[in-house]
């Protein structure tokens, strides 16, 4: 079925409205990170750029590292923006932009989250990486997509919804799992894994007290207490739940890995955030090239 231009929107040079990139600056491995300034401290490590383009929060440069070409993509903050650059970025891979008509071959994205997270467990400190096992929703993204329960754990999802006494006003929390292929490539005793609690916030929505009460005030100590069979939430962000549902309902990768800068539990935060991030980019590449 072709696309109104309305629907999947162009700009001027053919590039994708939001990514402002065309499918040919698009590698299969797609790394993505919340912070605009964080995609030069990936690509500083490649020994080629074929691509750098920018706009709005959305900065992407595309290159080679140790030989295997990579993109790698700001998403900003929040599961808002994941809807955004993942449903471009699988446009670019899957639609002719020119007919508006799905490619007859399907095109598989493999997507590695670098992101920055809090951790909810007193054994996981800062500095620590973290690879989200699964991502737990609390945003509420993937309900507006028909079909997303099929990749849901609806069992897990009711077990912490009592658990945690969810109000009902609030979005069914979801759980999607990681790709099993990215988890071999990136999981080593170097890493931890949990499930990975998304919040549509920072402040109330993660539980922090400024000057807003969040609701529920304790709303973190059910998370932390919160145990499936061998599963806890080991941290909280804002994008992987549905950067995880996202990509399994498009058919593609995805794994989210997370420098704890905090650790709720023993009020810490990092000294040196910095270092511990270049630490997970150079990680995750290595191991991407391999
Ligand atoms: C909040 O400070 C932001 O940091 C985390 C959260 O998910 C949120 O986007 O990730 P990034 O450092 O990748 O942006
Ligand atoms: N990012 C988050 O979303 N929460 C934290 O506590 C730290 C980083």
């Amino acid at each position: 079925m072709s696309k109104a231009s309305s629907e999947l929107i162009l700009n001027a040079d053919g590039s994708i409205y939001h990514c402002n990139i065309r499918p040919e600056h698009l590698a299969d491995i797609v790394i993505t990170v919340g912070d605009p300034n964080r995609v030069e401290k990936v690509s500083l490590h490649f020994e080629t750029i074929e691509h750098k383009s920018s706009k709005r929060e959305i900065v992407t440069h595309t290159g080679t590292y140790k030989g295997t070409r990579m993109t790698v993509i700001s998403t900003g903050m929040g599961t808002d923006n994941i809807d955004i650059v993942f449903s471009e970025l699988d446009a670019l891979a899957n639609i002719n932009l020119e007919t508006g008509e799905n490619n007859p071959e399907f095109r598989k994205l493999s997507f590695v989250r670098l992101g920055t997270s809090g951790a909810l467990q007193a054994d996981i400190p800062v500095d620590s990486l973290v690879i989200g096992s699964h991502g737990l929703g609390l945003d509420g993204l993937l309900h507006y997509y028909q079909g997303s329960e099929e990749f849901m754990m609806a069992e897990v999802e009711d077990a912490f919804i009592k658990h945690v006494n969810w109000s009902p006003k609030k979005a069914r929390p979801y759980l999607v799992e990681a790709s099993s292929t990215l988890m071999e490539k990136l999981a080593s005793d170097e890493t931890k894994q949990g499930i990975t609690a998304t919040a549509c916030g920072f402040y109330g929505p993660q539980g922090r007290f400024l000057r807003l009460a969040p609701n529920p005030i304790d709303i973190n100590d059910y998370l932390t207490s919160f145990q499936y069979e061998d599963l806890r939430i080991t941290n909280f962000e804002m994008e992987t739940s549905a950067i995880y549902g996202l990509a399994k309902m498009m058919g593609h990768e995805a794994l989210s890995l997370n420098a704890i800068v905090a650790n709720r539990i023993l009020g810490e935060f990092s000294t040196d955030s910095y270092a511990t991030v270049d630490k997970m980019i150079v990680y995750a590449l290595d191991r991407l090239a391999k």
